[in-house]
């Protein structure tokens, strides 16, 4: 551009602005600049709410897995408590400086866990839960009982992998290795290899990582020629059994751990995984609607969009973008979430983002929006972030708060509560609120969270 047109350019451009200021001035007064967030203030809000959360399961629920506050009783997932509370909290305390409740904690799982039950668990909650919790404790303390205990659980959950296909039933008996659950989901195979790997790691045998990264690849090898995995599969024939691909429960870890394990291990192949993943969710889950960018339903061998559905659980896809270095659709992405989250001051679990309307009105106090507000903020210290953390922490605090610890709602239409206050609010939501807030320095590239937010470590 030559320099007479710039400078005629530029004072067009003045004007431009200073008549829209004029206009501003003549509408009435511009709009409320945004309070400022008090970080260290809503990190000790954070903090006290843990304690609270923390003391009603202590007071109503000691030794079992998790706490209903309204009745101010116990819940237990199987006929035995595997302690899913205190282990998937224990690292939390710990990060919190909650020392006493922590020693407490540690106490519990060390003299109580025992993983010689008769019992058949799903091998992707237990792993989450508490193998991951398991490995995050012993690379927190030094105490290598927790690691005894990571090792003796992997290996009894391993008979889990024993399928045609070495992709892992959903169910496995922890005292007789017996199988069952061949009808299983993209999720359930594929958010196991931080955890088994770790354990690989540490222990030096490594079977573990072998077997979940074998599960892995297969699933990964049953992608559509358009690069989309489906919602449902039978890990005894590989067939798919349903074609529905999207990125909310069911599939949505899976593409979290490509990722992850491209960055915990250094693996390539999760790294190509990863990377032809998120080209396939770019070309034909994102959305554009007149709400926002969304990131749909549709087939995954013809792409043809077969719902406008999204939810709770798909809000964990803003943080995987960032952390994965696609910072413009994560950024606009979590823009689309706060917008849900707004529609009702608390996020349904789905909503249809064409007609806005509630699909399914729950809200079971899941992280997700928190942990991506974390890793936006984190990536690029934008207050936005810690504003909409502000909303949400506010939210929760206002509608799910009882005596005795938060709980789930069964309407955010509503607001009528439910009875539960789930493990992962402890391990995961706080969590999540805590390093949002504070200034807490956690190196992103040494340290991967998994899935139910335990760090893990890579120590070697
Ligand atoms: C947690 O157990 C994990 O984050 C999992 O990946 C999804 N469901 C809950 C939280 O919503």
């Amino acid at each position: 551009m030559k320099a007479s047109n710039r400078a005629a350019l530029m004072a067009a451009v003045a004007a431009a602005a200073l008549a829209a200021v004029l206009a501003g001035a003549a509408a009435g007064p511009p709009p409320p600049t945004p309070a400022v967030v008090d970080r260290a203030a809503l990190a000790a809000q954070a903090r006290e709410a843990l304690l609270q959360a923390w003391r009603g399961y202590e007071r109503y629920a000691w030794g079992h897995d998790e706490l209903k506050p309204v009745s101010r009783t116990a819940h237990d997932w199987h006929r035995e408590s595997l302690l899913m509370t205190p282990v998937d909290a224990l690292d939390t305390l710990l990060l919190l400086g909650l020392k006493d409740e922590a020693a407490r904690a540690q106490k519990l799982i060390l003299e109580k866990l025992s993983f010689d039950r008769d019992i058949s668990v799903k091998n992707f909650e237990i792993t989450i839960r508490i193998l991951g919790g398991l490995l995050s404790a012993y690379q927190a303390t030094g105490d290598a009982r927790f690691l005894s205990l990571a090792e003796d659980l992997g290996t009894r959950l391993l008979p889990a992998f024993s399928s045609p296909t070495g992709m892992p039933y959903m169910y496995v008996n922890l005292k007789t290795g017996k199988t069952s659950g061949a009808r299983s989901n993209p999720a359930e195979i594929g958010t196991l290899l931080l955890e088994f790997g770790t354990l690989s790691k540490l222990t030096g045998k490594p079977v573990f990582y072998d077997k979940a990264k074998k599960a892995l690849t297969a699933l990964y090898e049953r992608r559509s020629p358009i690069g989309l995995v489906g919602e449902e599969i039978d890990v005894e024939t590989g067939k798919w059994l349903s074609p529905a691909s999207h990125v909310g429960g069911g599939i949505d870890s899976y593409y979290e751990y490509l990722l992850k394990c491209g960055r915990l291990f250094g693996d390539a192949d999760c790294e190509r995984m990863w990377a032809e993943s998120l080209r396939a969710l770019n070309a034909h889950l994102a959305d554009e609607a007149p709400s926002g960018l969304w990131y749909g339903q549709v087939d995954m061998t013809t792409g043809k969009r077969t719902a406008s559905e999204f939810g709770a659980l798909h809000a964990f896809l803003p943080g995987v973008l960032v952390l994965g270095g696609d910072l413009g659709h994560g950024r606009r992405l979590q823009e689309s979430c706060f917008a849900m989250w707004n529609l009702h001051g608390i996020e349904p679990e789905v909503l249809d983002y064409r007609t806005m309307r509630v699909v399914s009105p729950a809200y079971p106090l899941r992280p997700e929006i928190i942990e991506s507000a974390f890793y936006l903020h984190r990536s690029t210290k934008d207050p936005r972030y810690l504003e909409m953390g502000r909303t949400f922490f506010e939210g929760i605090r206002a509608h799910c708060r009882t005596d005795a610890g938060d709980t789930v709602l069964k309407s955010v239409v509503t607001k009528e509560k439910g009875d539960l206050m789930p493990s992962y609010y402890l391990a995961e939501t706080l969590k999540y609120f805590y390093l949002l807030f504070s200034e807490e320095p956690v190196d992103l590239d040494k340290v991967v969270f998994n899935t139910e937010a335990h760090p893990l470590k890579r120590t070697w």
